[in-house]
């Protein structure tokens, strides 16, 4: 028989930092690239590494998360295959879940229901490719209780991930883990470096459910994975690390195939956006060994024309996508959602526009996040002057991207 595993995508968290785009959105909706939504990254890797059992958690404002994995990810029930967003349910008792731990805690009618050998536990808030088949053959290979999924990062963001130590004595396995640590210290061989836990767990399923269920007795713990349960099976000497580099997905490029990227902060975020754009692009959407999936909304194709007097625009390294209309705008590095609506004399360069939104004439955007619904009227400018913009009440962060929240209308 070949091994049973089973799939769990973490969507539950709220993405403070990336606000106001989680203002109606748990993070893992937010979209992304046009047409995708964040969560997608991580399904697309599991369904193209094979997994046909998946749950996606939910719980902070669930909605618009729930409604986009239900409408997409519809698959075949003849073989037992699905992929099923499961919102917090209370199940044990009334409350929430506490911490990404207590999530799986109040989910474990779900794997006991499958019966899986192995159980893969991955984060919703990440840009990449990986092949989790490799990662768990490497898992069953070590012996392992767990096995996590590391990658090197620079040391300045040590605390923002948790941070492996690997046991001197066998490289393979992890001999310290210290969640957000203050004072890490740089790898041996890179100083300014550190390997940090990506949030992707290769787990044996009885393993993980006596790990969750003991941690749920304990009152003093956070009930979180990377603070709580790893550190458990680390102490106990059964934490294997299993280096990103080592996965090989098919039809990568040498520009992206180490590529993976927290969008946790509106900065990344953007920057992230900015690697797809590039004519060599840094992350490769355009790799159909290895899809990524997203909802296919009945649209037109997205037109270009001249404006009513003739006048001709330009689009260059820039996505625009399904739906959308442009005439005699000019667009440059930005990436457009499905339904957007660009007028004559209009500029948007640097910038990310979600869906449905209505741009008017000689409007000037720069360097611009602007949410779906907002409404731009003729001659408005964002990202131009910054004290503005904070006075019309957008967000701007300290790098210099305007933020205009979803539905705001904006005058000129
Ligand atoms: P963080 O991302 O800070 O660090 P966390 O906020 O727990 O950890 O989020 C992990 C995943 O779980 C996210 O996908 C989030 O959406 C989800 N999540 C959080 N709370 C949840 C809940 N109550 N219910 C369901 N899902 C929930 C983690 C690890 C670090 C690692 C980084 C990598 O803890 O060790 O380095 O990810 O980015």
């Amino acid at each position: 028989m070949p091994t049973k595993v089973f799939g769990i995508v973490l969507a539950g968290g709220e993405g403070k930092r990336l606000m106001p785009l989680t203002e109606d959105r748990a993070k893992p909706a937010v979209p992304f690239g046009g047409q995708y939504r964040l969560v997608d990254f991580a399904i697309s890797n599991l369904i193209n590494s094979g997994l046909r059992q998946i749950v996606v958690l939910t719980q902070y404002k669930s909605h618009s998360l729930d409604r986009h994995v239900s409408q997409t990810w519809r698959m075949s029930s003849l073989l037992g295959a699905y992929v099923a967003s499961v919102p917090a349910q209370q199940r044990l008792g009334k409350r929430w879940f506490s911490g990404s731990a207590d999530a799986i805690l109040q989910s474990l009618n779900l794997i006991r229901d499958e019966k899986p050998d192995i159980v893969v536990v991955v984060g919703a808030d990440h840009v990449y490719r990986m092949d989790f088949d490799q990662m768990v053959q490497a898992h069953i290979d070590s012996g392992k209780k767990v096995t996590v999924a590391a990658i090197r990062q620079p040391i300045k963001l040590a605390d923002q991930f948790g941070v492996i130590e690997v046991d001197q004595s066998d490289v393979t396995s992890i001999g310290r883990f210290r969640e957000k640590p203050k004072d890490a210290l740089g790898l041996p061989d890179s100083p300014k470096e550190v390997l940090v836990s990506m949030g992707n767990y290769v787990f044996d399923a009885d393993a993980l459910i006596e790990a969750v269920e003991s941690d749920g007795e304990l009152p003093d713990s956070s009930h979180d994975m990377g603070g709580d349960i790893i550190p458990y099976f680390v102490a106990k000497g059964q934490a294997g690390v299993y280096d990103f580099n080592r996965n090989k997905v098919p039809g990568s490029t040498d520009r992206d195939k180490y590529y993976w990227r927290d969008v946790g902060s509106i900065d990344s975020f953007f920057d992230a956006h900015m690697d797809l754009i590039s004519t060599l692009p840094v992350f490769n959407l355009y790799n159909t060994d290895w899809p990524i999936y997203s909802m296919q909304v009945n649209s037109p194709p997205a037109k270009f024309v001249r404006d009513a007097k003739g006048r001709v625009g330009s689009t260059v390294d820039s996505i625009v996508s399904l739906g959308s209309l442009l005439s005699g705008a000019t667009i440059e590095r930005s990436v457009l959602g499905p339904w957007c609506k660009v007028d004559s004399g209009s500029t948007i360069s640097d910038s990310i526009v979600f869906d449905h939104v209505q741009i008017g004439a000689d409007v000037d955007i720069r360097r611009a996040i602007l949410d779906k619904e907002v409404f731009v009227e003729n001659g408005a400018h964002i990202g131009v002057d910054h004290d503005r913009d904070r006075a019309r009440g957008f967000t701007v962060t300290e790098s210099g991207i305007t933020v205009v929240g979803k539905g705001v209308r904006v005058a000129p």
